[in-house]
């Protein structure tokens, strides 16, 4: 272990979220008009309730776990909201809360109040719930015959993670 101050790790880390938080966003945008309706199969949700519970998970996790910085968790955990503006929105909203959630009980010295060994689980956890849901939403679009393709997801997916 070399002698990096907890700091430089802590807004490294809190850099990763800020790119995953860019690549969902990305994703969002990426989506083919009229895809948001698409479904991996016929009892599967769609990808805008994909993208509403991504949201509803962030907001509960920080209603649960740092009250102090939750705002309102959505009475409908997937919800076929149709608005691609509204829903950046609110992810955007949800990204902030989980990054100030995070930072501030790092910095006091503060667990979590209900689950995680860790603040930096809390976002480690959702970057793994949101990569799982990214997969899906782009097999959603491939099921639908709307498939994003590789040379299109990727410069704003994969390269986000890669840049230096
Ligand atoms: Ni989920």
């Amino acid at each position: 272990m070399t002698d990096v101050p907890e700091s430089r790790l802590l807004a490294a880390l809190l850099k990763g979220w800020d790119r995953s938080n860019v690549v969902l966003l990305n994703l969002l945008h990426a989506i083919p008009e009229g895809g948001l309706d698409a479904r991996a199969l016929a009892g599967s949700p769609s990808i805008a309730e994909m993208f509403t519970h991504l949201h509803h998970e962030r907001m509960v996790s920080v209603a649960e776990n740092a009250p102090e910085h939750a705002g309102a968790v959505p009475a409908r955990e997937w919800d076929p909201e149709p608005d691609v503006p509204r829903i950046a929105q609110l992810l955007v909203d949800s990204g902030r809360r989980v990054r100030d959630a995070v930072l501030a009980r790092v910095e006091t010295h503060r667990a979590l109040d209900r689950d995680y060994a860790h603040p930096i689980h809390l976002l480690q956890f959702l970057i793994f719930h949101e990569g799982y849901h990214h997969g899906q939403i782009k097999l959603a679009l491939k099921a639908a015959g709307r498939s994003i393709s590789d040379a299109d997801a990727g410069p704003v997916t994969w390269d986000v993670w890669r840049a230096r």
